[in-house]
Parts: C-alpha cells; sequence; structure tokens
C-alpha cells in the first residue's frame, strides 16, 4: 500500500480526495494536506500549488506529481526534494485546449465581436471574411498542446506554423525555433496562440515589441494566450488593441489571477476573457492517469511526462 498526500490550492481539493479514494480502494492510503496531523510517511505528492517547503518535509518521498500539465506552480517552491517530477499529460486535458484555440481562432478570424455588436444595432452587413487557408496561425509552444491544437487548426482549414524552443518537423506544420526563428515566425503569423510553459526565458515574452512584428495581411492580428499569465505583459496588450497593433485578443491566463475586478480586459470590446479554464484538471479524468503512473512505478516501470528542472518544463 502506497500513502499519497493531496496539497491542493485553487483547484477544488474535496472533489480530488473523493476520487483519489474512490479508484483506489484498499490499494493507497490517501491524505488531503492539511488534514495530515503530522504524518510525513508518504510515498507520493499530488499537487496544485502546494505551500512551499511542504515536500522538502516528507523523508520518504518517491515522486511528486503535477496536477496539471503545467508546473510553474510546482518549481516556484525553492525547497523541492530531489525526486522525479511527473506532469500530466492526458487526452482529455489535450481535447480540452484544441477547443479552446479553435474556437478562439474562428472568433477572430470570423469577426465576432463586429458581429456581437452588430446583433445588437440589428445591422446586416457581411464583412467577407478572407478564406481560412489564408489566415496563417503561429503557436508559440509546440509540445503536446500545440502539437493537437495545430492538428486541429489545420482540420479547420488554416494554414498553420509552430514554434519551439529545439528543431521540430510536424506534417502541414511551418516549423521555426529558437530565438533566430522567432522574427520569421511572428512576420508570418495573423493570429498567434502561446501556449508556452512559463519560464526564465518566456516570461514577458508576450509583449508589444512582439506585437508589432505580427503580420497584417490577410487581416489584422489577434493574440490567444492560454499559456500563462506571467508571458503577457498587459498593459502592452492595451496598448496593442487601442491603437489598432492588435484586432482582438481572447485570454485565458493573466498576471495576476482571479483577473481583479478593476482591470480594464474584462470589458474591453475586443478581447474575450476566460477564468484559466482552457484544459481544466478535471479529476473525474485525470486521477486514473496518476494512480496508473503510481502503479506502474511500484512495479518498476518508468514515469513518463518528466520535468526537467533546468529548462522549468
Ligand atoms: P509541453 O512541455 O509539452 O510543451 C512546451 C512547448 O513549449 C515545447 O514545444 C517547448 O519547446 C516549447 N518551449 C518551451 N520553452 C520555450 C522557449 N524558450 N522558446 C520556444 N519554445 C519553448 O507542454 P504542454 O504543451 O503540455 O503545455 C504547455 C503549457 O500550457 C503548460 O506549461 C501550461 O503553462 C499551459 N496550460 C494551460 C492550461 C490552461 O487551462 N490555460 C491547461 C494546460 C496547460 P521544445 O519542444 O523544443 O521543448
Ligand atoms: C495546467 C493548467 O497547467 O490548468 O494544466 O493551467
Amino acid at each position: 500500500m502506497s500513502k499519497i498526500l493531496l496539497a491542493i490550492q485553487g483547484f477544488e481539493p474535496e472533489a480530488w480526495l473523493e476520487r483519489f479514494r474512490t479508484l483506489s480502494g484498499a490499494k493507497h492510503e490517501v491524505r488531503l494536506w492539511p488534514d495530515v496531523e503530522g504524518a510525513s510517511d508518504f510515498d507520493y505528492a499530488c499537487v496544485w500549488k502546494q505551500p512551499h517547503g511542504l515536500l522538502a518535509s516528507l523523508p520518504n518521498l518517491k515522486a511528486i506529481f503535477s496536477l496539471g500539465a503545467g508546473v510553474d506552480h510546482l518549481l516556484q517552491d525553492t525547497a523541492l526534494p530531489d525526486v522525479p517530477i511527473a506532469r500530466i499529460v492526458d487526452p482529455d486535458l489535450t481535447i480540452r485546449m484544441v477547443g479552446y484555440v479553435v474556437l478562439h481562432a474562428h472568433l477572430h478570424h470570423r469577426q465576432m465581436k463586429i458581429y456581437e455588436r452588430q446583433s445588437i444595432e440589428r445591422a446586416w452587413i457581411d464583412h467577407n471574411e478572407p478564406p481560412p487557408r489564408s489566415i496563417r496561425v503561429g503557436i508559440m509552444g509546440m509540445g503536446v498542446m500545440g502539437q493537437a491544437s495545430a492538428k486541429g487548426l489545420l482540420a479547420s482549414g488554416f494554414s498553420v506554423l509552430g514554434w519551439s524552443r529545439a528543431p521540430k518537423k510536424f506534417e502541414g506544420v511551418e516549423m521555426f525555433d529558437g530565438e533566430a526563428g522567432l522574427k520569421t515566425f511572428l512576420g508570418k503569423t495573423n493570429i498567434l496562440v502561446c501556449l508556452l510553459p512559463l519560464t526564465a526565458a518566456t516570461k514577458g515574452i508576450l509583449n508589444y515589441i512582439l506585437f508589432k512584428q505580427l503580420a497584417r495581411d490577410p487581416i489584422a492580428p489577434a493574440l490567444i494566450n492560454a499559456g500563462r499569465g506571467g508571458e503577457q505583459v498587459e498593459n502592452d496588450i492595451l496598448r496593442a488593441l487601442d491603437d489598432g497593433t492588435l484586432a482582438g485578443a481572447s485570454l485565458d491566463v493573466f498576471e495576476k489571477e482571479p483577473l481583479p475586478p478593476e482591470s480594464p480586459l474584462w470589458t474591453h470590446p475586443k478581447v474575450y476573457v476566460t477564468p484559466h479554464n482552457a484544459a481544466s484538471s478535471d479529476p473525474r479524468a485525470l486521477v486514473a492517469n496518476i494512480l496508473s503512473q503510481i502503479e506502474n512505478y511500484e512495479r518498476g516501470g518508468k514515469l513518463e511526462n518528466l520535468v526537467d528542472r533546468k529548462l522549468g518544463y
């Protein structure tokens, strides 16, 4: 029997506990922080925004699991024990992200903010959007989420470009990499999708200077950020929207979450705001994935989707 600690802030912890206990049966003992009564003999920790220092106080820990795809929340803890860290890769999470990206690419290509306004004004005006194939959607971050989103966008008829850290090839996608490839990638991109992990290299990358480099033909550029809020400079997004550098933005993540009520992004006529739920971690779908990783590891198998602490993702 393994002892599993859940340390969850920001998600609904009880739903995770219930699902872990239901699927574990008698196989594992599952406890939810802070209700651990001084126990520290846990084998595994499954966390979302765990309190810093908690994991370092668990001497028997064999591995840590992030309850989401991103691990920036976890790696911010500077006292992490030296055990493997695995992140979630699951079809449920991935398909949700594909849905978000494809939906918002369509919203910008089809100028839905304009038609929403026209509907209120009862104005029957067709703006003759250019063919989808002529719209180039550029994805920053061609990992699990980026690759699946690229397929969804291609199936919707868009042209797709990708940008990654290291060189990569994907069928039907024009790929760029590193600092050297960024300028050309941006210069060809109409709708920019950010699916990057938050690291020292990506912090603040979505700024005014970058927006200025986006292609303006056949449509003015739009930004879709479902990566992390720390990657965007919100004042720069507002400036770019207001001076026409960006025609629109879909933001699922923010510098500060929840987005403060006084943020002008909430009511900006060119912005779609969603509450960091482009791809929500759902315990009904993800707990089985984590338990099967634990059970495989206990049998001597390898952990999958390990995080490289140096790269930060
Ligand atoms: P992956 O680790 O599979 O992919 C990350 C991608 O980013 C890789 O292609 C990587 O390049 C690229 N990358 C990293 N650093 C750089 C850099 N400095 N320059 C260029 N490219 C870089 O992650 P996922 O696809 O699973 O998830 C991506 C992110 O999406 C998560 O980290 C999280 O922040 C966010 N996310 C948001 C959700 C939401 O609901 N809003 C839900 C789930 C995830 P390379 O391939 O060369 O390594
Ligand atoms: C994740 C997220 O990283 O939900 O999975 O942001």
